[in-house]
């Protein structure tokens, strides 16, 4: 109903209630309590007993409205459920991609404030306070599983270029799923998946970036390896813009690999990689193998030389 109340307030221009009131359809009164739930939620609307309300500001919510205006994207972001507050988007993500029949379409994002138990890789715990972009998307690609890494891959490169385009700064990408300013990170990746021998049922891409977030607020053991948008620039940064830029860039990657194109892709990656060209330890699990990180294939896949010169393919892993 807010959503509907916003699409007509005049930003810088007044509305009359009983204008308001006819375009919506409600009582006068409705209207009136619909506008403190807005003020509630941050937006300066001012009021005058002559003139009607007035849109000075909106806060810089990740609220679906907010998203959706001035969204340029087919699909990703066309449904969003918004929380205050809540465990983890990717959760709740898993939980609908389940019933993709009743409506969880392609593109729905889950999208949060803050994370009580936001998740890393391998259960490892995500940070996810006030003021950072903690959402998740739900995806169906007609992939077979194989894909997976590429898509990890593909998200990086969009959340560098969103960056890149909503702040001039330039991150780095560590395989396979940090993003890093000076070395310290800044977003990391969690793709989850369900899938078939040859085809993915459903796909979750789970994207947390420290937007504006002061780093003392993490854990000691990882503030010294950490950073936020905000500490780089010395200012806040629009989280709805660098949200609606970050989907769109999705959007644009995600197309082109569904269309089996991925060289131009892993280009881009590459022009931003921070691990190639280094030596690495890997731990894959079950051993930790060393060597210098020499390229990414065109199945997304990590090769690794050792030193005796054996190169050694590597599809997932944490760089130690
Ligand atoms: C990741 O795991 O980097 C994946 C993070 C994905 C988070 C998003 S937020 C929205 C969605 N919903 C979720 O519940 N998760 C996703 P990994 O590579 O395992 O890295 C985890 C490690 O990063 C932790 O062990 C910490 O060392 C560090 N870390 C935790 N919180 C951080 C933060 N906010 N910024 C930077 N590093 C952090």
């Amino acid at each position: 109903m807010t959503g509907d109340i916003l699409k007509y307030l005049g930003e810088k221009e007044y509305i009359s209630g009983e204008v308001l009131a006819q375009k919506l359809g409600f009582s006068r009164v409705a209207v009136w309590k619909q506008i403190q739930k807005l003020k509630d939620m941050g937006y300066k609307i001012i009021s005058d007993q002559n003139l009607g309300y007035c849109l000075v500001s909106r806060p810089d919510l990740l609220l679906p409205q907010e998203i959706q205006r001035g969204l340029f994207t087919d699909y990703i972001g066309k449904k969003i459920y918004y929380f205050p507050e809540l465990k983890s988007t990717n959760i709740i993500a898993k939980e609908k991609a389940l019933h993709r029949a009743e409506g969880i379409n392609e593109g729905t994002l889950i999208i949060a404030e803050r994370q009580s138990a936001g998740k890393g890789r391998l259960g490892r715990e995500w940070f996810s306070p006030v003021g950072g972009i903690w959402l998740s998307i739900i995806l169906y690609p007609q992939l077979p599983p194989s894909y997976i890494p590429r898509i990890t891959l593909m998200t990086a490169v969009a959340v560098v270029k969103a960056i890149k385009m909503c702040t001039q700064i330039r991150p780095q990408i560590k395989w396979p799923n940090d993003i890093l300013i000076n070395e310290k990170k800044v977003c990391g990746i969690l793709t989850e998946m369900s899938a078939e021998l040859d085809i993915i049922n459903w796909l979750v891409v789970g994207i947390g970036i420290n937007v504006n977030i002061d780093h003392r607020k993490f854990p000691e053991d990882i503030q010294e390896n950490t950073i936020s948008l905000k500490e780089v620039l010395g200012k806040e940064v629009l989280r709805v813009k660098l949200g609606q830029t970050f989907l769109q860039e999705f959007e644009k990657y995600y197309e082109s690999l569904k269309r089996r194109e991925f060289s131009s892709i892993l280009k881009e990656w590459k022009l931003y990689s921070y691990t190639l060209g280094r030596k690495i330890r890997v731990d894959m699990g079950e051993r930790i193998i060393t060597g210098e990180a020499v390229n990414i294939n065109e199945e997304g896949v990590l090769i690794l030389k050792k030193e005796d010169g054996e190169l050694v393919e590597i599809i997932s892993g944490t760089i130690v």
